[in-house]
């Protein structure tokens, strides 16, 4: 029963450990604009990319570069895997705001 448990806890803490493994980035959407438009991430690293939408309105996060969509209600905040990618830049945008939500990765 004891030796279960400890078990049980060491797969704990190896999922927490590998979860607090990949670096979290953040991603505001205001007035229709990410902000910051271009984001640093690390090349060849797993990335969480934490996308909060400030605004009244939904929005959809998306990118054909590295092949990411989701939709982020209004005053809500979603989580986003990206990568591992190459060094490069990766454009992203607001599907339902092109004209005005565009930024891009800077992977270096
Ligand atoms: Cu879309």
């Amino acid at each position: 029963m004891k030796r279960l448990f400890l078990g049980a806890l060491l797969a704990l803490a190896t999922i927490a450990a590998q979860a607090a493994d990949v670096p979290e980035y953040k991603l505001v959407i205001k007035d229709h604009k990410f902000q910051p438009v271009e984001l640093k991430v690390p090349a060849d690293t797993k990335i969480k990319l934490v996308v909060s939408n400030q605004d009244s309105t939904p929005s959809e996060f998306e990118s054909h570069e590295f092949n990411r969509e989701k939709i982020v209600l209004p005053n809500s905040t979603v989580t986003v895997f990206v990568g591992p990618l190459g060094k490069g830049s990766y454009k992203f945008f607001d599907d339902f705001h092109q004209d005005t939500g565009n930024g891009v990765l800077i992977v270096e």
